[in-house]
């Protein structure tokens, strides 16, 4: 059994499965790895300056031939300049997030670029169908980073009902039964980060890796609140001190002492001080693995998951 969908059809990829492009974190080399294993890959451009962004996109284009996207994180100062360039060099998808993307939508469709925005409500969806989103990616408060308020539970299915572009289910996954569920919920493709962090292919610090892997349920916390742009992380020292400012309503001062973080945790490894982003389905990371076999492994366990569906409920009507 393969899981074909519009969104395997809309991207021309051959499992329905995202990779969430992660600031700082989601380079060329994983994109790339995920693509080859028949899920869409996706460069996280963060606030990456201009020149960095096109040289990862034409690294990529040397490592896959398949489709491939970048992800703009719409807070970016330099965001139109991203735009630009990313129109110019051309690439299959691109995944938004942090904002709307409405302004560059005309520019993207007429250039044969599907536009797939992150949006973590209802109303947003619906605005972002109306002016030609090609799918949504409705991101429950389970993820990691720059969250909404809503669980992907309740998010995805009335997404669904609301839009008639296919939803993609993101935040909470991590594994094949989350897949099942997410298509459970009417979902026609699903978007995992955190579980891609722990990929072979990721170039991130080696001792984030292993912190994800040793993460439990209740690791992860939300700070940012007082900022209107919450972000959950991983519980640290940084954290803490974040929790405070938020405490005691002092925005600004929160903005200062996150600035810089996730690059300090991603790159250099500093698990005190440093901006640990993931979701809580870090819990459910096991292993270091090559991307391929992640890709392989949701599939085949979300199928078996999908299989056995009948004779579980059976069982259950039988108790
Ligand atoms: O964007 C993310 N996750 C992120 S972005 C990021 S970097 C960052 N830098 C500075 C401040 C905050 C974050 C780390 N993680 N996920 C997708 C996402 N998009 N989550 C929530 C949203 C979102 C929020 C509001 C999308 C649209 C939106 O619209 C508001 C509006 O304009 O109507």
């Amino acid at each position: 059994m393969t899981i074909r969908t519009r969104v395997t059809d809309l991207l021309g990829i051959e499992h329905p499965v995202l990779q969430g492009g992660m600031a700082w974190t989601a380079t060329a080399e994983l994109a790339a790895a995920v693509s080859n294993a028949g899920g869409l890959g996706v460069i996280g451009a963060g606030h990456m300056p201009t020149d960095l962004l096109r040289e990862q996109i034409r690294n990529a284009k040397t490592l896959t031939d398949r489709p491939f996207g970048v992800n703009l994180m719409l807070l970016t100062p330099h965001i139109d300049e991203l735009v630009d360039m990313v129109l110019a060099e051309g690439v299959h998808a691109v995944t938004t997030g942090a904002g709307n993307p409405g302004k560059y939508m005309p520019a993207f469709k007429e250039r044969g670029i599907k536009v797939l925005p992150i949006a973590p409500s209802v109303a947003l969806a619906k605005r972002l169908e109306s002016i030609g989103a090609d799918a949504i990616i409705g991101e429950g408060m389970e993820a990691g980073g720059h969250i909404g308020e809503l669980t992907t539970m309740v998010l995805t299915p009335q997404l669904v009902d609301a839009v008639s572009v296919p939803v993609i289910a993101a935040g909470g996954i991590a594994d094949g039964r989350g897949v099942a569920a997410a298509f459970a919920l009417g979902a026609e493709g699903v978007q995992l980060g955190t579980r891609f962090m722990c990929a072979e292919e990721c170039t991130i610090h080696p001792d984030v890796k292993a912190r994800v892997i040793k993460a439990r349920d209740r690791d992860t916390v939300v700070t940012g609140y007082s900022t209107g742009h919450p972000v959950r992380v991983i519980k640290n020292k940084l954290s803490r001190m974040l929790e405070e400012l938020d405490r005691d309503n002092r925005p600004e001062d929160l903005e200062a002492l996150g600035a810089g973080r996730l690059a300090l945790a991603m790159r250099e490894g500093d698990l005190d001080m440093g901006s640990v982003m993931a979701g809580q389905a870090a819990a459910m990371v096991c292993r270091v693995e090559p991307a391929a076999e992640i890709v392989r492994s949701l599939v085949e366990e979300a199928e078996a998951a999908l299989r056995a569906l009948p004779s579980v409920c059976e069982n259950q009507a039988r108790r």
